[in-house]
């Protein structure tokens, strides 16, 4: 089984810390590929930032689909692209926000997601409608803190994080919590343990439920919203780039 989880921004740091989490997470006999396209955002932090990584990841999946890969993830908190990607797509394409809020729904009666910056606040209750998960969720919430930081060992995101994680418990008294940022995944174990609830990292979940999804030979229905688009220029055009 082929997987390829794409980063959407271009922060090689970031691709290779998703890499390692998926690669430790990954059942034996999958092979998984992290790539990131070259020319996206260096961070994902707006609505603007997202429609522009957008391109980007759909050449990185035709290029995937021409090379046999049987499911994608993409790796960004806000599911970017997930429509478009699952039109591309022959086998299934999972959002980290979607497979973390699900699993949280699971393991707990409610969460509440921590992210980084209060400008991505609205776009995370977005999500959690989309997917029906408002009911679960308590809240979202920011650490105040930029998405590069947390390639930044000096900038304390680790301790920022936890502590948001820990007044999400008090004051929202929600029952687990959902990390809100791909670059969050090396913290989910260690949080979880530190502050006695479950935390869910969407990248190392969307792994599992992918490499699931493909062991039941499930793939993107073809039927209807997600048909492969019309080949008009605009659409055959992005083949023409590559990821990294
Ligand atoms: C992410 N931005 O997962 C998002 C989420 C965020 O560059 N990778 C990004 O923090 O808003």
């Amino acid at each position: 089984m082929k997987i390829l989880i794409i980063n959407p921004n271009s922060t090689a740091s970031m691709t290779h810390k998703i890499g390692e989490v998926a690669l430790r997470i990954a059942a034996p006999g999958t092979t998984v590929r992290t790539v990131n396209p070259p020319d996206s955002p260096a961070s994902i932090e707006c609505h603007t930032e997202e429609a522009l990584c957008v391109p980007g990841l759909l050449r990185c999946i035709q290029e995937a689909e021409a090379q046999g890969y049987d499911a994608y993830v993409i790796a960004c908190f806000g599911d970017p692209g997930l429509d478009a990607a699952r039109e591309q797509a022959r086998g299934p394409v999972i959002g980290i926000a979607e497979a973390a809020m699900h699993a949280a729904s699971m393991v707990a009666n409610s969460f509440s997601v921590v992210t980084t910056l209060e400008r991505t606040v609205g776009m995370a209750w977005h999500l959690a409608e989309r997917y029906g998960m408002q009911r679960f969720c308590r809240n979202v919430r920011a650490a105040d803190l930029p998405v590069l930081d947390l390639e930044d060992p000096s900038k304390n995101a680790r301790t920022l994080i936890r502590d948001e994680c820990l007044r999400a418990l008090r004051e929202d008294r929600c029952e687990s919590i959902v990390l809100g940022c791909a670059g969050m995944t090396d913290l989910c174990r260690s949080l979880s343990d530190e502050i006695g609830a479950p935390v869910i990292d969407g990248v190392a979940v969307a792994v599992k439920l992918v490499e699931s999804l493909v062991t039941l030979g499930l793939r993107t229905s073809k039927l209807g919203d997600w048909a492969t688009p019309p080949l008009k220029p605009a659409c055959a055009t992005l083949a023409s780039g590559s990821g990294s």
